[in-house]
């Protein structure tokens, strides 16, 4: 989108682009039945998690679905680095769930890694902030543009609970020409997303399906399954598995709302029916 500013500060659209990228959400006003747009035309998202209390990998691969499914690069900052003595492990553990990503530990109070950060911020590149609060979006963007932006709140590190300071969205122009645009998460936005992005998520996952010896294998007591022998011979944890399984089901909800409202309706009123049944035989 591009804005002409007016001089008594009233702004005036005069072009917007065909979108490359997006995140989007549903419209509370449409109850449902349309998609709102929250950002859009961003080259990378920077998915931010903190090395101390938010270090959580089934929220990451949250995360990086929907960054992929953004159609737009996700880049890991594990956050906080002046925390922790020693991150190697953890590294290891992203570096796990998350081929083909950059991951790059860093720390805005000390500035550690943020030089890497440089092959990112070049001029016309859009940069997208995710993460959940406390994880030190606003404090990097400040980092970043060598002056205090954005509001940061304490928190306390003892328990990790952070306090909302940024409840909106905001783009910045950084000095290299790179916009950012800070955000207050996921959870607050309301991004949800259909299941093209659990296809990069879950790369490891993709070659196994369809590999059982029974097409219709449900993965659970059936022989010759190839995701359980994945699974027993440490190819794939039983946990990744089960995110794989949480996210796909989260995306065909919000792929199709309303057949799978209709097929939650359908599961209540079979289990109404049949106890009501019981109690008929009871009585
Ligand atoms: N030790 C340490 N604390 C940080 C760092 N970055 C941010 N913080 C602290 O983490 C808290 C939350 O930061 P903020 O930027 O508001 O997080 P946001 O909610 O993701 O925008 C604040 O108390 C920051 O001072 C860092 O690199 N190291
Ligand atoms: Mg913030």
């Amino acid at each position: 989108m591009e804005i002409f500013t007016v001089p008594n500060s009233d702004c005036m659209i005069t072009k917007t682009h065909p979108r490359k990228s997006f995140f989007s959400r549903r419209d509370p006003s449409s109850a449902g039945h349309s998609d709102q747009i929250v950002a859009a035309n961003f080259d990378y998202v920077f998915i931010l998690m903190s090395l101390n209390m938010d270090f959580n990998l089934r929220r990451l691969e949250r995360y990086l679905t929907a960054s992929w499914n953004s159609n737009a690069l996700p880049v890991v900052l594990l956050t906080k680095a002046d925390l922790c003595e020693d991150f190697d492990d953890m590294l290891l553990q992203v570096e796990q769930i998350a081929a083909g990503v950059d991951i790059i530990p860093i720390s805005s109070y000390t500035g550690y890694g943020l030089e890497e950060l440089d092959k990112f911020l070049r001029p016309d590149v859009t940069i997208v902030f995710l993460g959940s609060s406390g994880t030190g979006k606003s404090t990097l963007v400040n980092a970043l543009a060598k002056q205090q932006i954005m509001e940061v709140k304490n928190i306390r590190e003892d328990d990790s609970k952070g306090r909302h300071t940024t409840s909106h969205r905001q783009m910045i122009r950084l000095n290299s020409g790179a916009c950012v645009i800070d955000t207050p998460g996921m959870r607050e936005l309301g991004i949800w997303y259909a299941g093209e992005g659990l296809s990069e998520t879950f790369s490891d996952i993709l070659p196994l399906l369809g590999k059982c010896k029974f097409s219709d294998c449900a993965h659970k007591t059936e022989p010759g399954c190839a995701i359980k022998e994945a699974i027993k011979e440490g190819i794939i944890t039983q946990e990744r598995w089960n995110s794989y399984l949480k996210l796909k089901k989260e995306a065909r909800f919000a792929e199709d709302y309303e057949s799978a409202i209709r097929e939650k309706e359908a599961f209540f009123k079979s289990i109404a029916i049949k106890s009501k049944r019981l109690n008929k035989r009871r009585y």
